[in-house]
């Protein structure tokens, strides 16, 4: 079969091929991070923005940090790929053309910092999951001691995501180049803040006279818009690819899959021009919060809850999970009983209705969401999903009973390493070694419950410290171990 390409898009229905033409484009944009996500998201608000206000110079370059593979499916395909909106009853398809260059950090550090430094790229965005910012998911501060970001700031050709964007805006300051938005589009609180916040800690660990140069010079020329983002994207699997080709007629072998809900709220503090990404649906507002806390708790709580608890009891998908009996109960217990009176929605918005969509959005069968997948990197997550509506609801002198059973179900998922039944579950996390160091003689549910607490990246001491917290989790954890994960979740509503 031949490949999608520039050559061949001629061969798909001409409903499904990008506006602009992919052609046309000049490069505005450098994304770090241009897996499945980006590519679902801001890349089709981009390309979206362009076409409604006629403009042909907001092509993006996407980077690629870890592997070479997003590159080696992209470059061939002259970077377009398409993108199956999928509901249960629908599919519809778009091949998206915004992505017009994709670069291997690894091997083509220079040309990365060339295009940060071209007067054209007025955004970066970046999509590098939580670890990728090598910071403490606790305190939100740099991760100084991190010898890859030690490396980079010695000099070599930059490794890391901060790495790079410094050395970037280094470049920039020198040629004298225009102002920058950089633009986290990460699940991170306050991840405009957090970004400039780490950038300005990396920065310091440059020699002292660039880096109060470099930190003026961000001062006045660099914005950090803080955004939330919303839309699931899972993992791409050779089916979905066999789809696309029988959908096209072309071999594309950077298919995705979605859903058809997509949310974008960025900040409107640019510090020089942008795709009019409100002509393509995204809500410029002055201020992200109210919209942040909902979803960071409402969505991502919920399914890091699914993820481990769905995990234990045996489901592979989030769609399983959530499906089983008991578990949507549980999930809107969660919602409405721990995370809810943490919240400040915006004036007027429907919470209820928000909710109910949520349970039918993680139901969706077509997105084939794996629980592991969603597990992965728990330690970066858990903080701001769960921990902090946690602490929250302790503090009101609530008992939280839900949320702590999610917690509960991270510390069987990381100290059994298998489900229920027996099967195997991958521990993906950057604190992998640690948290198997500390769990790995711990023999009862308070052995496994103090050995996690003690973990001062995810658990910050107050909160290791509440006695109706670790009661919760103990109780949690042994009910986990004796009864399954199934049971529990049942007698966590049954109260
Ligand atoms: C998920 C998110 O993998 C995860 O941790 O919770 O990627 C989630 O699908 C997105 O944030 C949805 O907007």
């Amino acid at each position: 079969m031949d490949r999608l390409s520039i050559a061949n898009l001629a061969r798909v229905p001409s409903a499904w091929r990008p506006v602009p033409n992919p052609r046309d484009l000049s490069l505005g944009i450098v994304h770090l991070g241009v897996g499945a996500f980006h590519r679902a998201h801001q890349a089709l608000y981009t390309e979206r923005a362009m076409a409604e206000r006629g403009e042909t110079n907001w092509g993006i370059c996407g980077v690629t940090q870890r592997s070479a593979a997003v590159a080696d499916a992209l470059v061939p395909q002259d970077c377009l790929y398409s993108v199956l909106v999928s509901s249960p009853v629908a599919t519809e398809v778009h091949v998206a053309g915004a992505v017009r260059q994709v670069l291997f950090a690894r091997h083509q550090a220079k040309e990365l910092l060339e295009r940060l430094a071209l007067p054209g790229t007025a955004v970066v965005t970046l999509t590098v999951t939580e670890k990728g910012y090598r910071y403490n998911p606790v305190t939100g501060a740099l991760a100084e001691a991190d010898p890859e970001l030690a490396a980079d700031a010695g000099g070599r050709p930059p490794e890391t995501v901060l790495g790079q964007l410094v050395a970037g805006i280094e470049a920039r300051m020198r040629s004298g180049g225009p102002a920058l938005s950089v633009v986290c589009c990460d699940n991170l609180p306050s991840n405009g803040a957090t970004l400039r916040r780490l950038v300005e800690g990396y920065c310091r660990l440059l020699p002292g006279e660039r880096a109060d140069a470099l930190e003026r010079w961000i001062s006045d020329n660099v914005s950090f818009p803080a955004t939330v983002v919303d839309r699931i994207v899972p993992a791409a699997t050779d089916a979905d690819r066999e789809k696309a080709a029988g959908l096209l007629g072309l071999d594309d072998r950077a298919a995705i899959v979605t859903e058809p809900f997509t949310q974008w709220v960025v900040e409107d503090s640019f510090a020089g021009p942008r795709p009019a990404w409100e002509l393509a649906g995204a809500e410029l507002v002055a201020d992200v919060a109210p919209y942040e806390e909902m979803k960071l708790r409402l969505l991502n709580g919920s399914h890091s809850a699914l993820a481990y608890l769905g995990a234990l009891a045996g489901h592979e998908l989030i769609a399983d999970a959530v499906t089983a009996p008991g578990f949507a109960a549980y999930v809107r217990g969660l919602m409405d009983a721990d995370m809810t009176p943490t919240l400040s929605p915006p004036a007027g918005f429907d919470l209820g209705g928000y909710k109910t969509a949520l349970v039918e959005r993680f139901a969706n069968p077509v997105l084939r969401h794996r629980t592991t997948q969603v597990a992965m990197d728990g330690s970066q997550k858990l903080p701001y999903r769960l921990l902090a509506p946690v602490r929250a609801r302790l503090a009101a002198g609530a008992e939280p009973r839900h949320a702590c059973l999610a917690v509960a179900g991270w510390m069987r998922y990381v100290s059994a390493g298998e489900s229920d039944a027996g099967e195997a579950l991958p521990l993906d996390d950057p604190l992998a070694g640690r948290l198997r160091e500390a769990t790995r003689d711990a023999s009862t549910p308070s052995g496994v419950v103090e050995a996690l607490l003690g973990v001062r990246e995810v658990f910050p001491p107050d909160l290791a410290d509440d006695a109706v917290f670790r009661k919760l989790l103990v109780d949690g954890v042994d009910t986990l171990s004796r009864h399954g994960a199934a049971a529990a979740v049942a007698s966590v509503e049954a109260g």
